[in-house]
């Protein structure tokens, strides 16, 4: 497989500017032999070549020169010869490798001056390997259901609050029937239908949810080898069935994979970066370790991928740095080094990289090896960092993500607002209704949030009742526009509680920055809005009074 035009291209401008730079490094490698051949042991110049050389070895293979990267690895195999003789090595044979390795810099020589004329080819890997999925159409999702015992009604009602129509069925075949004329989003099916679900399934794509009386292994396992998604006791509790419904018909495309490069070698760096940028990913290069915790907090990376030796520290010594850091601590790191010793592998791994990666590595195996290791930290980080009722942030997470907004807004300029909600009455609503219709009222409110706002805004379950939004680049009036729109919805959807429908509102208040300077003020002002806001009556959006601040 080759790789598209301009894709080949950017390849061969990675490729010459590391040929351009190479006769320096070579002069380099050269000054660090003559230094060893007149003082004898000298760390500092072993270490020197022993970069140089490994350099060569990966980064001049995954850049397709390599020949190049041939005498980079005998270089290398060489400088480990000098390594294992320490002090206590002959004259003679420490004399005897450096002029080998003064014959393998003159051998390099040579082939760099070459190389500048040929083209090697390199391929990548086709972009669909983790292409984000695709975008469906409209808001509203269409769901079928089939239950011979017909309470479906009300489930139908419950989940039209969240956004899905719900056709009712109580004969397979016309179930088969309209779902071949139109497939919808989603098939939810009671366990006496389980045939028709592999019937089905054999013709069309559609995820199958479903709904049993049975609790036994045998119909579960069934359920499980005619394709169904998920499996629900009845009564089905509606945002339980909900969760899988938005799961299974999420037509959002994924966050990227974050993924950070450590690499003090510019062309390695574009490298690797290309090839998981085509795979949908989005890369960062980090050149300069003493960056590395700014770029942490401000890029919140998924993975880290990390070359092994560098000029200013190890990534050992780096990958140590980061986990002694609690918040780092389950940050996966994946050396990229052409070091072969396993030896050395297992102790880099010891300081707690989760993968070793071999320069040059077959771009597939770098996408995979990636994905599937960020894939995990978003899983775990999100277990982390959610409530288990709605899925939104955690109180602490989302002050985390205020925290750094408000730092990023102070340095770079721009706007952020902090919005608190809190549900009115909502003691009522439970009184009334009973919790478990109380917790439908949060989940719904919660998934509303998540329908209307952009992805890259926060969303928080600020406390039992409570939630709280960090939206950014947008001014105060803004944003009270937006939440209005939004709390205006909210107070228009039903809810159902025991065959009563009741509907239910929430108040607002929503603070700016730079108006408020600090966290504590922001959520001081939002708070005050709020209690404005159910001051003024409920069921409404206040904005807080800018701050007045005297400066002396
Ligand atoms: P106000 O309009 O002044 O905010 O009145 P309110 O009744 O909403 O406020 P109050 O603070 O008196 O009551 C909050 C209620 O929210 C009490 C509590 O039982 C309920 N609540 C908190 N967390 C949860 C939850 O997770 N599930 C349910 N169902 N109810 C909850
Ligand atoms: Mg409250
Ligand atoms: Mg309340």
């Amino acid at each position: 497989m080759t790789g598209t035009p301009l894709l080949s291209e950017k390849i061969a401008r990675l490729r010459s500017a590391y040929l351009a730079k190479l006769p320096h490094s070579l002069d380099e490698a050269r000054h660090s032999c003559r230094e060893l051949a007149a003082t004898g042991e000298d760390d500092q110049g072993i270490e020197s070549l022993h970069r140089i050389f490994h350099n060569l070895k990966g980064t001049a293979a995954s850049l397709g020169l390599r020949e190049i990267s041939g005498e980079g690895s005998a270089g290398a195999e060489l400088v480990a010869q000098l390594r294992r003789l320490g002090s206590a090595g002959g004259q003679t044979r420490r004399a005897f490798i450096l002029t080998a390795i003064r014959a393998c810099i003159g051998r390099l020589d040579g082939l760099v001056g070459g190389a500048l004329t040929s083209a090697p080819d390199v391929s990548l890997p086709d972009a669909s390997a983790a292409a984000p999925r695709k975008d469906g159409s409209g808001p509203q999702r269409l769901v079928f259901y089939c239950d011979d015992d017909l309470d479906g009604g009300q489930l139908a009602s419950q989940l039209s609050c969240f956004g899905y129509t719900v056709t009712t069925f109580t004969e397979a075949d016309a179930l088969k029937f309209a779902v071949l004329a139109d497939p919808p989003d989603a098939v939810v099916i009671s366990t006496d239908h389980a045939d028709m679900a592999a019937d089905l399934r054999s013709v069309i794509t559609v995820p199958v949810l479903f709904v049993s009386e049975r609790s036994d292994f045998q119909m579960r396992l069934k359920a499980v080898q005619v394709g169904g998604e998920a499996y629900f006791l009845k009564p089905v509790v509606a945002h339980e069935i909900v969760d899988v419904l938005d799961a299974v018909t999420d037509r959002r495309e994924p966050e990227p994979f974050r993924i950070l490069i450590v690499d003090d070698e510019p062309e390695m760096a574009g490298y690797h970066g290309l090839i998981l940028e085509r795979a949908g990913m989005m890369p960062r290069w980090l050149a300069q370790p003493a960056n590395l915790l700014d770029e942490l907090v401000q890029f919140q990376p998924d993975l880290v991928l990390m070359d092994m030796y560098m000029p200013v520290c190890s990534g050992r010594d780096l990958s140590r740095l980061i986990r002694q850091i609690p918040q780092f601590v389950s940050l996966p790191i994946i050396f990229l080094s052409s070091e072969t010793d396993k030896s050395l592998q297992v102790s880099a791994m010891r300081v707690g990289a989760d993968g070793f990666l071999t320069k040059p590595i077959p771009p597939e195996d770098l996408v995979t090896a990636v994905a599937v290791r960020a894939e995990r930290t978003r899983v775990l980080r999100s277990l982390m960092m959610r409530d288990s009722l709605t899925g939104l942030l955690n109180h602490t997470t989302l002050l985390q993500f205020l925290d750094t907004s408000m730092a990023s807004t102070q340095r770079h300029g721009g706007q952020v607002c902090f919005i608190i909600l809190d549900l009115d009455h909502f003691k009522a609503v439970n009184d009334t209704h009973g919790h478990p219709a109380g917790d439908q009222v949060l989940v719904g409110l919660a998934r509303l949030l998540k329908q209307r706002l952009r992805n890259s805004d926060m969303i928080g379950r600020y406390g039992g009742e409570e939630f709280a939004v960090v939206l950014t680049d947008i001014s105060v009036g803004e944003a009270v526009r937006v939440m209005d729109e939004i709390r205006r919805d909210f107070a228009a959807l039903s809810f159902m509680a025991g065959g009563t429908e009741f509907s239910s509102s929430f108040s607002g208040g929503v603070a700016g920055c730079p108006d408020m300077r600090t966290t504590e003020a922001i959520i001081q002002a939002a708070d005050r809005a709020l209690y404005a806001a159910k001051h003024a009556g409920r069921n409404r959006i206040m904005a807080a009074e800018a701050a007045v601040e005297v400066h002396l």
